[in-house]
């Protein structure tokens, strides 16, 4: 693989190899098409507007925005001014972003219209550093507040880019774990090349004739590379969509735009397979589908796959590995698995002594080396130790190879759940659980659903023996949903009388998990 140039700039790696496209479409959203040479150009102004505000290179701006042609604009101009965009979650509440502000300094913020009061929430309960709003798609806009289309008109195409090189911060995603603040993890220029490299070339085979549709949404590592820097690295076509993914709007957007390379994650893939609207293969132009977030059960595979005649490429990627690491591959499926090692890429299980696993069949402990690996946790030297180890990073995942060398997914090594391809912390739910006055402790364990995928389950002692019951469950779902972003309430809650405890009172999940299994 040809390694990016000594001075490189992503943003502009992407103008130039699009120059001979000026004329096609980069993006259709929801309101009309970003052609590529208007793409190039938007981004120029981009930079401009932002070093007009006094965003100096190197600063953090914070891309709060749904999915539509601004974000990619947004983000690239970013790239090529040399600021750092902070592309954050747009399903969090203004206690997160409050945090995400002052963590990252982000100097302006470029957030979508409907977003906008959760972040002037956030922005009125922290010591932010913002100067600068700029609203994109919004409605009477508060004075002070710049409207991203205007802003961006107004702007003279900066007339070079930022002179960086493939190691220079590029942008920062946050990722969760299961105890303490999200984490910035800090990506390169490079990182978003590499990606695009190693899998999207030459494990999708992603050319300029795809048009590619990601249900998972931009501000995802997963949705990044397959609504951004894949396409765009190819010259290809991306639908965006702005509203959440539901099997409805999704087949609207197969059947209307006809995209050939569709992104999902297993519970997407499992809702489309339920609804009574699942369209037929002649009205779809799939030629290929990608899975990740979490493992693919082989029923939705082959189920799908036989509907639609378009294998489903399972792979497993991370935040932290910037996209996937070890995947199936056209014409080699194996459902059931998360496939082999992606080339340029080495992965290895380790046992709990941290002696590498050589035979099949055991569990190990998933460590991933590799070019694309993020630089750190922001300002977070533990966690970033505990994960960047050297040339290797520790994904958390627990994995096994079977005889034909396949690699199977066994589990986090960490107490994470990962609900409908997002991260729930249990400790976060449980302590939210305890704020509410009626209970006394709660404990949270993963549960399988009928398509074998993770739903949250919790376990609530109440203070008072006689209240629960079906509305006292949902009073306290909601009391969940209020205080944290929409993926983490539980999805099942059942009362009990108590909780199973070590001698010292540690509350013992295991137990929990293996009574459920029985
Ligand atoms: O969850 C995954 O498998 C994944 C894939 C690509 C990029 C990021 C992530 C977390």
């Amino acid at each position: 693989f040809t390694a990016p140039p000594a001075r490189f700039n992503f943003a502009q790696h992407l103008i130039a190899a699009n120059t001979g496209r000026a004329g096609k479409a980069a993006y259709i959203d929801d309101v009309g098409a970003l052609s590529y040479g208007e793409l190039a150009e938007q981004v120029r102004r981009v930079a401009s507007g932002l070093t007009a505000l006094g965003v100096r290179r190197e600063e953090r701006v914070l891309l709060l925005m749904h999915d539509c042609s601004h974000w990619p604009v947004a983000f690239l101009g970013c790239l090529y001014a040399g600021v750092v965009p902070v592309a954050v979650n747009t399903l969090l509440t203004a206690d997160d972003y409050a945090y995400m502000l002052e963590h990252s300094r982000a100097q302006a913020a470029l957030v979508s219209g409907a977003l906008l009061p959760t972040l002037q929430a956030a922005m009125e309960r922290s010591a932010h550093e913002i100067r600068q709003l700029v609203v994109s798609r919004g409605t009477s806009l508060p004075s002070g507040v710049l409207d991203f289309d205007a802003w961006v008109a107004a702007q003279a195409p900066a007339a070079t880019f930022a002179d960086t090189v493939p190691d220079d911060i590029g942008f920062w995603l946050y990722s969760s774990g299961s105890t303490g603040r999200p984490k910035g993890t800090v990506h390169t220029h490079g990182n978003l090349y590499w990606t695009a490299e190693l899998y999207a070339r030459p494990v999708l085979g992603l050319t300029e004739n795809d048009t590619c549709f990601s249900a998972a949404k931009l501000f995802f590592a997963y949705g990044l590379g397959n609504g951004l820097s894949f396409p765009l690295s190819v010259g290809a076509t991306v639908v965006l969509m702005a509203e959440r993914p539901t099997p409805e709007v999704t087949f609207k957007r197969l059947v209307e735009r006809q995209p050939t390379v569709f992104f999902g994650a297993p519970t997407g893939y499992a809702g489309m397979l339920a609804s009574p609207k699942l369209p037929g293969r002649e009205q779809v132009a799939l030629r290929l589908c990608s899975s990740a977030g979490e493992a693919l059960p082989r029923e939705i595979g082959e189920k799908f796959s036989a509907h639609f005649g378009a294998q489903i490429i399972d792979g497993i990627g991370s935040t932290e590995m910037l996209h996937i690491f070890l995947s199936n591959r056209p014409g080699d499926v194996r459902y059931g698995t998360s496939g082999k090692p992606v080339e340029g890429y080495e992965v290895e299980l380790r046992d709990e002594n941290g002696h590498v696993i050589t035979g099949t069949e055991e569990v190990g402990d998933l460590y991933i080396h590799g070019p694309s690996s993020a630089l750190m946790y922001w300002s977070n030297r533990d966690k970033s130790r505990e994960t960047f180890r050297g040339a290797w990073t520790k994904s958390g995942d627990k994995y096994y190879r079977d005889a034909d060398g396949y690699y199977v997914y066994a589990g986090r090594s960490d107490d994470m759940l990962k609900v409908s391809g997002q991260y729930v912390s249990p400790f976060e739910v449980e302590s939210t659980l305890m704020q509410h006055p009626a209970v006394l402790e709660a404990a949270v364990i993963g549960v399988n659903d009928d398509n074998g995928l993770t739903r949250a389950k919790a376990y609530v002692v109440l203070k008072s023996e006689g209240d629960g019951g079906e509305a006292m469950a949902e009073a306290l779902k909601d009391f969940v949903k209020r205080q944290l972003a929409p993926h983490k309430y539980p999805r099942q809650l059942v009362f009990v009388p108590e909780l199973p405890k070590t001698a010292t009172g540690k509350i013992q999940r295991f137990r929990l998990r293996e009574a459920q299994a029985q």
